[in-house]
């Protein structure tokens, strides 16, 4: 039955089309990505090299999950998790490259045998290996999972999970890191421990920070999920509901990206409690941003417009608290005083920065886009939390600082909330169920409104615009992504058009999820942030368009 499989896929997969587009794809920020029905070859090499990596990494599980994720519907992708339940180790990005744009068998077995042969690679040819598979619910997942199961089996190892395993991106990367840990890994653990965990964080909190709690499950993967984890909400008093569970189309005017760049509230969210938190996932779970429906900061908002708290606000709010956590471990706990990092990429709003720095008294790391570069930075200290503007992001404790926790003597209260803080975040990536969870907890425990959340700080005015453009690799950038060195005469062009602008601050790059390029900018007021977004992508279409 399998060789049947096999023959009918490599059939589709090895066809002129397929093979002549998969060489242009790139692994990008988060994996392959690209129109689903064109995915099937790719999606099997990935199942191919995820069980190269498992076999490397001498047994370790691995895991791929078949999800674009913020993407419209036709869109889908592969992302690959790592041993650790992390992303894809990026020395192996190019390998997966490689593996994907081989033109034929006798190149893929070329392709194959050089990774194998590598010196680095040496328990590669050892047997075994194991990978867990998952996708999320768009249509052409199912078809997606089985090429890619196949593609496991080529590597002679095994797959774990079928076409109807569902999962958020983030639960398949923590199934991965507890495999790996040796711990139980069935569905419901993960999701068991988050609820359990929060509502141990509430139990004898007394007041309830919201009256209503929204939620966008963006019709993805998330809608399936949620209701397992926010009973602990419900539980501790707040009206939870969840809307956009699967009736409409994935992120189709709806979920984080869609509210956070359109700085809107979703299309189904009419008729609100008037004390209402909202916040959207995006179709795998794996961000999340909160809003309150209202006028806009300036209070003369469109009908529909939000009040964002975004990546940046959860970074901040869970800075605050951290901060404040570890003031209590003050002469409590042996050793030098613990490291707290915070980490953004340079699409977080200046007034959070400056939030952190100059209210808070922290540094903050900024690195490129993408959880990779964010989850690494964040490894250097004992406690850190990384945010993206868009609503990816989570807390990491390191094992030592854990250990050290767990030795602070009974009573010091700082010490026993930070362990059961541990419990309710994803260590391995970003989670959006876990970080609504989180929220809810701190706000509880500063017994702070959503309001107070809110006015912490006050954006800067910023719009984030896309260009279509013929070939977005030609632009190359630096500095965290804030400058190109190519086309070095459209940054010119930016730096002119950034001067003329009042606290004007911007930036172009290439996506690596779309095939767009991404114009940021930010302004004294928002009038201006839009001139300079506009402006900018004007020279944008007209270095490559000439002006069309
Ligand atoms: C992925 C990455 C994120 C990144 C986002 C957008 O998110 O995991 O780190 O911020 O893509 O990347 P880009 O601006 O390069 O398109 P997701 O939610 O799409 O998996």
């Amino acid at each position: 039955e399998d060789d049947k499989f096999f023959r009918e896929l490599w059939k589709t997969i090895d066809g002129e089309e397929e093979r002549r587009s998969r060489v242009k794809i790139s692994y990008g920020t988060a994996g392959f990505r690209r129109k689903g029905e064109t995915l099937r070859g790719v999606a099997f090499r990935c199942g191919l090299l995820a069980g190269l990596r498992s076999r490397a990494l001498d047994g370790k599980a691995t895991g791929l999950v078949v999800t674009a994720s913020h993407n419209p519907v036709e869109d889908n992708g592969i992302k690959l998790v790592d041993g650790d339940g992390g992303m894809l180790h990026i020395s192996w990005e190019k390998y997966a490259e490689e593996v994907v744009a081989a033109q034929s068998s006798q190149e893929l077995q070329q392709v194959v045998e050089k990774i194998v042969l590598r010196p680095e690679n040496t328990c590669v040819a050892a047997s075994g290996g194991v990978v867990l598979l998952a996708r999320d619910t768009r249509p052409t997942g199912e078809a997606l999972i089985a090429a890619a199961i196949a593609g496991v089996k080529a590597a002679g190892c095994e797959a774990l999970g079928s076409t109807d395993t569902l999962r958020t991106t983030p639960q398949l990367h923590w199934q991965v890191l507890m495999k790996n840990c040796g711990k139980p890994s069935e569905e419901s653990d993960y999701f068991d421990k988050l609820r359990e965990g929060c509502s141990r964080l509430l139990s004898g909190q007394g007041s309830k920070p919201v009256g209503h709690l929204i939620i966008d499950c963006a019709n993805g993967v998330g809608a399936l999920k949620a209701p397992s984890v926010v009973s602990a909400i419900s539980n501790a008093g707040t009206v939870v509901t969840l809307k956009n569970t699967g009736g409409g189309v994935v992120n189709h005017l709806c979920g984080a990206d869609y509210v956070q760049k359109e700085k809107v509230l979703p299309e189904t969210f009419v008729d609100l409690p008037g004390d209402s938190l909202c916040l959207s996932l995006d179709g795998d779970a794996d961000r999340v941003v909160f809003f309150l429906p209202g006028a806009g900061q300036s209070g003369q908002g469109a009908p529909g417009s939000v009040d964002l708290l975004d990546g940046d606000k959860i970074l901040c709010l869970i800075a605050a608290h951290l901060k404040s956590c570890l003031s209590k471990l003050d002469g409590a706990m042996t050793g030098p005083k613990p490291s707290i990092g915070v980490i953004q990429t340079a699409y977080a709003n200046g007034s959070s920065t400056r939030y952190l720095e100059e209210n808070l008294g922290l540094s903050v790391v900024k690195t490129k886009t993408g959880v990779k570069h964010l989850h690494h930075s964040a490894l250097a200290f004992d406690v850190s939390v990384y945010f993206e503007a868009n609503g990816h992001g989570t807390v990491l404790f390191s094992e030592s600082f854990l250990e050290r926790l767990r030795k602070v003597p009974q009573g010091n209260g700082g010490a026993m909330h930070l362990l059961e803080l541990s419990d309710i975040v994803n260590p391995s990536v970003g989670d959006a169920l876990s970080m609504a969870l989180l929220v809810y907890v701190i706000l509880t425990h500063k017994k702070w409104t959503h309001r107070e959340w809110c006015d912490l700080y006050r954006d800067v005015p910023s719009r984030m615009l896309k260009c279509v453009v013929p070939d977005r690799s030609q632009i190359k950038t630096t500095n965290a992504e804030q400058q190109m060195l190519q086309p070095q005469e459209l940054q010119v062009k930016v730096d002119e058009l950034v001067s003329k602008a009042s606290l004007g601050r911007a930036f172009v790059r290439p996506s690596g999820t779309e095939d767009i390029v991404r114009i940021y900018a930010e302004a004294e007021t928002q009038q201006g942030a839009d001139q300079l977004a506009q402006s900018i992508m004007e020279a944008v279409r007209s270095h490559f368009h000439g002006g069309q």
